[in-house]
Order: structure tokens, then sequence, then C-alpha cells
């Protein structure tokens, strides 16, 4: 079996402990010390079924003991894909108390990636549920090679039902210790396979519990995951685990459609959840059409792409609630706007770091210091920012500098306060004849249009320009004429080239695992069509 690692340099560890951020918390450490603490408060709920914190952490010692019963060991990879249930949470803390290695797949994965994280991280067994919105988790399972297919609910023959994994807790071993691999969370993968992401018990703790700090949380609050469970942001900004670290109660939501995740935030009482920003707009148009109600709900959290101000200006009036703005990656650098910072930074930014020592550069496509208040590639290091992927040296080489810098791919500005503005990904932007055309302000000027509920920007190869851009709208209604919207963004005086070359109408998005718009989806669609034109 390949070893897990993730290090820092000496020098960098001992500044990190020293200022208290590493403080040697281990996560088989924090569930039996929160139910140590407040036994019989409530840590997780699907609105019906009730676990308080010791009833959680029983269940998931019980089941850490029988995966060690069924022949697995210490240090073995099991590889998890769950929808929002409540299973998930003894399955992925039993996992840490057997002093296993979780690895997290997206319910939306199928096939071709749930084998290539299998097969990379070497699973030992697999942790699924039977079926996810009408797809055989079960059956796909079945048909890895790995050994153990451990399924909670309808369990098909071949595979063990997860209640009868249990086994007697004093044979699970001592804690792990906090500088080792806790699990392998999986890269946004924007180009490619989703890449292999080892993070330590200390640097994964103390980015939620600095998050938790920042949100705000506190053992009154109700966290709801909306978005899927095993994503870096529903987990860990400040997420299911951040609520955990502060003894808050966790609500899961099944669906994101307001229809189900309004009345559920009215029944729990949820304080705050995240979501991405298509599901945002989702939430904001069902706001306008009917007041929701929602009065317990303190902060949305909004992250994952880019929200653009257009939309998040109207969040706090529709949903009456505070807008946080999120910018993270499953590499470790987590951006947030702060509560208490004002409304242009919070509908203007993506945040500023959690930490005084998350090392920001914004370099130009030389390798140069930008300026201030200029677009430039954002590299970053810090205490909870990974040095390496699991098992990827090529991917390695490109992605992190020879002092450890990790290249994010992201085009940012950085405002003299410290926040973040995203511009976009490096290969976002559309160069037309030299023009460098930023996709996100156009369509932020497209979203200014009444018709408009969402657009997309991306570039189309052009033999004479090199790119062109083309627009995707989703309107609201019946879609406007294409000339119509020229009209629009003439009307509001920008520069002529930024006015898209084609627009299109389309009734939705395909979206990634977490929901995010595939800017690549469109890209490939349109790249398809002018070579089948040549
Ligand atoms: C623009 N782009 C953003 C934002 C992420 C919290 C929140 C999100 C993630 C996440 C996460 C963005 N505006 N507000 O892990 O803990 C894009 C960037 C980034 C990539 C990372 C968290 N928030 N992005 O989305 O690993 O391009 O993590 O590099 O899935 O999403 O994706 P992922």
């Amino acid at each position: 079996m390949t070893p897990l690692s993730q290090s820092w340099p000496d020098a960098f560890s001992a500044r990190y402990r020293d200022r208290g951020y590493w403080r040697g918390e281990t996560f088989p450490a924090m569930l039996r010390d929160r139910a140590a603490a407040y036994p019989d408060r409530i840590a997780i709920t699907d609105g019906g079924l009730r676990w308080s914190y010791a009833e959680l952490n029983d269940r998931a010692r019980r089941f850490g003991a029988g995966l060690l019963a069924l022949g697995l060991r210490p240090g073995d990879r099991v590889l998890v894909q769950m929808g929002n249930i409540p299973a998930f949470f003894p399955a992925v803390f039993g996992i840490f108390a057997a002093g296993m290695i979780p690895v997290y797949a997206l319910p939306a994965h199928r096939r071709t990636e749930v084998a290539h994280l299998a097969e990379t991280s070497e699973a030992a067994a697999i942790v699924t549920q039977g079926r996810i919105g009408g797809f055989d988790h079960a059956g796909l399972g079945l048909s890895l090679a790995v050994a153990h297919v451990i399924v909670a609910g309808d369990t098909p023959e071949g595979a063990i039902p997860m209640e009868t994994v249990a086994g007697d807790p004093a044979t699970l071993p001592a804690d792990p210790d906090p500088q080792s691999v806790a699990f392998l969370q999986i890269s946004g993968g924007s180009t490619g396979l989703p890449k292999l992401i080892p993070r330590t018990h200390d640097d994964y703790i103390y980015s939620l519990r600095e998050s938790a700090a920042i949100c705000g949380l506190d053992r009154e609050s109700v966290f709801m995951a909306t978005l899927p469970v095993a994503h870096n942001f529903t987990m860990s900004s400040p997420g299911t685990f951040g609520a955990l670290y502060a003894g808050a109660r966790v609500v899961l939501c099944p669906s994101p459609r307001p229809d189900v995740a309004f009345p559920l935030i009215r029944r729990e009482g949820v304080t705050i959840t995240g979501l991405v920003p298509p599901l945002a707009l989702l939430w904001l148009d069902a706001a306008e059409r009917e007041a929701p109600g929602l009065s317990s709900l303190r902060i949305v959290q909004v992250g994952g792409a880019k929200f653009l101000p257009e939309s998040a200006r109207r969040v706090e009036p529709l949903l009456g609630c505070r807008l946080q703005q999120v910018f993270g990656m499953a590499e470790g650098l987590v951006n947030y706007t702060r509560l208490d910072d004002p409304d242009v930074v919070v509908t203007g930014t993506q945040g500023r770091p959690i930490s005084q020592d998350d090392e920001i550069l914004i370099l130009d496509d030389a390798g140069n210091l930008v300026p201030d208040g200029m677009p430039g590639n954002l590299l970053t290091r810090g205490p909870y920012t990974i040095r390496a992927y699991h098992a990827a040296p090529s991917a390695n080489a490109r992605s992190f500098t020879e002092d450890g810098f990790y290249r994010t791919g992201d085009i940012v500005i950085r405002r003299p306060s410290g926040h973040l503005v995203v511009q976009g990904r490096a290969n976002d932007q559309i160069n037309r004849s030299g023009e460098k055309i930023s996709a996100e302000d156009v369509e932020d000027l497209l979203l200014g249009h009444p018709d408009v509920f969402d657009a997309v920007v991306v570039s189309i190869p052009d033999s004479r320009l090199g790119e062109r851009a083309c627009a995707f709208i989703r309107p609201k209604g019946a879609p406007p004429r294409p000339a119509d919207i020229r009209r629009y963004m003439r009307g509001r005086e920008v520069a002529a080239f930024k006015i898209p070359d084609e627009i299109r109408f389309v009734h939705e998005f395909a979206t990634t695992a977490v929901g995010k718009i595939s800017r690549r989806q469109l890209r490939d669609m349109l790249r398809d069509e002018v070579l089948a034109e040549e």
C-alpha cells in the first residue's frame, strides 16, 4: 500500500504549533470529547431521526470496531459515497475511530470517478447506500475491485448491511498522531479526474475551528447541509464538522430545492447554511415569488464559484439574513467575508483568508508580483494548505512551486484590505484578438437584464480572432431577442469587445458534482461544433 503523507518543513510546523494553530486535536478525540461534555444534545437530524452526541459517538465506535472485525486494518482506506443521510456520520467517524482513512466521493460520481478514486487510494472497502436519486450505488460498489461493500439501507446480495458492521469499542486502536493524514478529500477537478488530497487531523481541525469562530457558531447554532455532505465546503467551512466541533446541531437536507429546504429550515430553526451560486439563484427566485419566512436563518453562505455582485445584493432583502461569501478549495485556503464587513465588501468580494499565516502571492504570467488592484494568478501556502497531492508526481510538479506554494489556477485581485475578488479561472478568460475579456464581468452585466435568470460566458475558438465570446443565457421566461441583449449592453456603456459575439438561450446548465456550472462542458460543446464545421 502506498504510504500516505502530508508534511510541512520543520520550521513551518514549529511556527504553526507555536502560534496555536495546530493543537494536537484528532477526529476520534473530538467526537468523544463532545459526547462526554454534552451527551444529550442533538448532534445529527434529518428532520425525523435525531441522534444525540452520545449516540453518534457510540454508533461510530461500534461501526469502527466492526470494520476491524471484518479484517480491515488501521491505515486501510475506505471509500465513502453517500448522500445527505445521518449514516454518513457514524460511517466517517467510525472509520476515524478505527484508525482508517475515509476517501470521499460525491453522490454524482459514477463508475469512471468512483473506480478512479478506489484505485488511486487502494481502497479496501466502500461504504455506500442503496440508491441515491434513482442510481444504484450499491450495484456500482459491488462491481468494483474492492474487498468489502457496506451498504446503509436496502442491501443487495453480496454486500454487507451497515447495521451488521458492529464490534466491541474496546478493540479500537489508540488515537492517531495528529500530524498524520486523517482522510483523502478530492480536488474540484476542473481538468481530468479528481486528485486525492491528504489532509491531516491538525491542519483540518484548525481550519474548521477558525471557520466556526468566524461564522459565530456555538451550541445554539443549527447548521443545515444543503450541498452534498462529502464536499469540502459542506464539511469544513464551517460545515458539518465545524458545527460538531462547536457542539451545534447538524440538519441534513435531502434536496436543495426551495420546496424541500425552506420548510426544513422553518421546522428545525436552521441558523446557517451554504449554497453554490446556481442554487442561491433558485432560492432568490422562490423568495421573490413568495416571502419564505426563514426567520431563524442568520447566515446564507455562497461559494464554490463566483457569486456576482448583481445577485449578491439580492440575498439580504429577499432571504432576510446576512450573506457570507466563501472562496475556498479542498487543497486548503478558505476566504470568508466577515459578518461585520461593510455591505459593499460582502457583495463585491470573496472574502479574506482565515489565517494570519495564509501567505498569498498574486503573480503575472511571468511570475512577477502584481500590485494590489491588478489581476494575477493566486498562489498560496499556509497552516492548512497541502504541499502535495497523493501519488501524483506530475500534478505535484505542476501545482506546487519549489518553495511549497500551491498554484490555485484562480485569477484574483487583492484589495488593500486583503479581501480577494475572484476574476475567474486562469482559463476562463477570453482572449479576443488580444483584448482580454473577463467572463465574470460580462456575466454580471447580463444578470442586470430583467429577462436574464443566469448567464455564462465562454470562449469559442475562432480562426480570425483566436477566440470569440459566446454567452449562454438562461432566461426567466420567454427568451428575449439577442438584439435586445446587445442593445441593453450598449446602453450600459461597456467596451464594444465585451458584447458577446454569440448569444444562445438554454433551459438549464450542465453542472459539476457539487452543482457548480460546468464551463468546461459548454466550451467542449462549442469546440466540437467548430471542429465539425472545419
Ligand atoms: C469563485 N470561485 C470559487 C468563489 C470556490 C469552501 C468553499 C468552496 C470550496 C470549493 C471549498 C469560489 N468564487 N467564492 O472547498 O472549503 C472555485 C475556485 C477554487 C475552486 C475550488 C470550501 N469558491 N471557487 O469550491 O475544491 O476556482 O472547493 O480554486 O471544489 O472553486 O473548488 P473545490
